[in-house]
């Protein structure tokens, strides 16, 4: 980074400080990764240059000899690893990608099904707050207390509501999906079921999780999380889904572009395409199924010291810890001060609200990347058992109004811990032997 460092030594710093963040801590957001070298540097070139608006071999600017190769084998690459016939790269992320989908096939005012927002689900399958609730007709399903999806809910809602698209797919669902229960009743009732497997997209192709392929019309996806790509999405469409619309890859690309999009974003584009040849590795397949081995002997070790986990336990990449009403903050900021990075989280049924929540999530993509296996998680499951420990003291405060008095007090206490600063050099030990990039 010559030319930034000269240039402009603020940003240059800035980023520099965010590797030695990265290198130096343990990255426990379950929907982080570390991209590869080559994936990085793929994003770094020229072809952030060039705007390529349309799809491969039929665009509307001049110079897209190299860009249509790129694309072609991006979408190519996704057909094969995901076992179907169309696939379109060009979604910027994963919730263009999913309003992309509404806008294929619903009309303004159709009934979709999602999962509760506090129960896992995604803003953009019908929350309140997301603009899909604004243009179409939410309704939203739930978990049991055992924390897997209400099925018999699911089916008598569907009943009812004659939805023309079902979502299945979470940002904090600790079970594997039964995608085959659900593409019966969406088949029941005439709906797309659209499997939004952003999380585990890369817990798929490695045959750890089940794939929706043979179940789904449709299947979104980031590229950034167990994919291990960089930020972009894609949006697949199935045999099945071709079955009940022969027009349904051309009605997603018409929601892409023109309808959403502008022009795709070329070097993402390309490293999308050395993300999925990555993929393709058997070396990939092997550490998907690292990645669940790692968060089960975690949530273990969690349940044995005491914490609570939301369904006791994970299928997948990730873990929800129920840390009592309002008090996901307080983990966060604790375990922030020792270089181990989660975020706060709702859980299922939360007696507090999506900005106090009562839970954290964090899962174990990112360190697997970085080799770490059962015997790290353990250990790095005893220190969130200590720090948890630690601050037993700290309540949400009975007044709303009183959380800035408490998280004032907090910081303090986080500040002066001898014990805190003890765990964050015993981090730094642990990172050190397992580096994410300078090997
Ligand atoms: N922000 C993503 C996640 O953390 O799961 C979902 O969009």
């Amino acid at each position: 980074m010559k030319n930034l460092k000269k240039q402009d030594p603020k940003i240059y710093n800035a980023i520099k400080a965010e590797e030695k963040r990265q290198e130096e801590g343990l990255e426990l957001i379950p929907s982080e990764i570390a991209a590869s070298p080559a994936v990085i540097e793929a994003l770094g070139t020229v072809l952030t240059n060039k705007y390529s608006e349309g799809y491969p071999y039929k665009r509307y600017y001049g110079g897209q000899a190299n860009v249509d190769i790129i694309e072609t084998i991006a979408i190519e690459r996704a057909k094969k690893l995901f076992g179907v016939p169309f696939a379109n790269v060009q979604p910027y992320s994963g919730s263009p990608a999913n309003l992309a989908v509404y806008v294929a096939v619903c009309q303004p005012g159709d009934t979709v099904m999602g999962q509760n927002l506090p129960d896992g689900g995604h803003l953009t399958h019908g929350w309140k707050a997301s603009a899909t609730s604004m243009f179409y007709n939410t309704i939203a399903y739930h978990v049991k207390p055992d924390g897997y999806l209400d099925l018999e809910e699911i089916e008598k809602l569907a009943i009812k509501h004659k939805p023309k698209l079902i979502w299945v797919g979470a940002t904090a669902y600790v079970r594997e999906f039964p995608f085959e229960k659900l593409s019966k009743i969406a088949d029941k009732v005439g709906a797309y079921l659209v499997a939004d497997i952003a999380h585990i997209a890369g817990l798929i192709i490695a045959g750890a999780h089940k794939s929706p392929a043979k179940f789904a019309h449709i299947i979104t996806t980031t590229t950034h999380k167990t994919l291990r790509g960089p930020r972009g999405g894609m949006i697949l469409v199935t045999a099945k889904g071709l079955k009940k619309d022969p027009e349904l890859g051309n009605k997603i690309n018409q929601a892409i572009f023109p309808r959403l999009q502008g022009g795709p974003h070329d070097h993402q584009t390309a490293a999308i395409a050395v993300t999925l040849g990555e993929a393709m590795k058997p070396s990939f397949k092997k550490w998907g199924h690292q990645v669940v081995k790692n968060a089960k002997a975690m949530a273990n070790e969690l349940m044995k010291r005491g914490l609570k986990l939301v369904s006791n336990g994970t299928d997948n990449h990730l873990m929800l810890i129920n840390c009592g009403k309002g008090r996901g903050v307080f983990l966060q900021e604790a375990l922030d001060a020792v270089g181990i990075t989660l975020n706060k989280n709702t859980i299922p049924s939360d007696p507090s609200s999506p900005f106090y929540p009562s839970g954290v999530r964090l899962g174990t993509p990112f360190i697997t990347v970085r080799g770490m296996k059962e015997k790290e998680m353990k250990k790095i499951a005893n220190w969130i058992a200590d720090v948890m420990e630690e601050i037993k003291d700290f309540q949400f405060p009975e007044k709303k109004e009183d959380f800035k008095i408490v998280i004032k007090k907090f910081r303090v206490f986080i500040e002066k811990n001898k014990k805190f600063k003890k765990i964050h050099q015993e981090v730094k030990v642990l990172c050190k032997k397992f580096p994410l990039y300078n090997k």
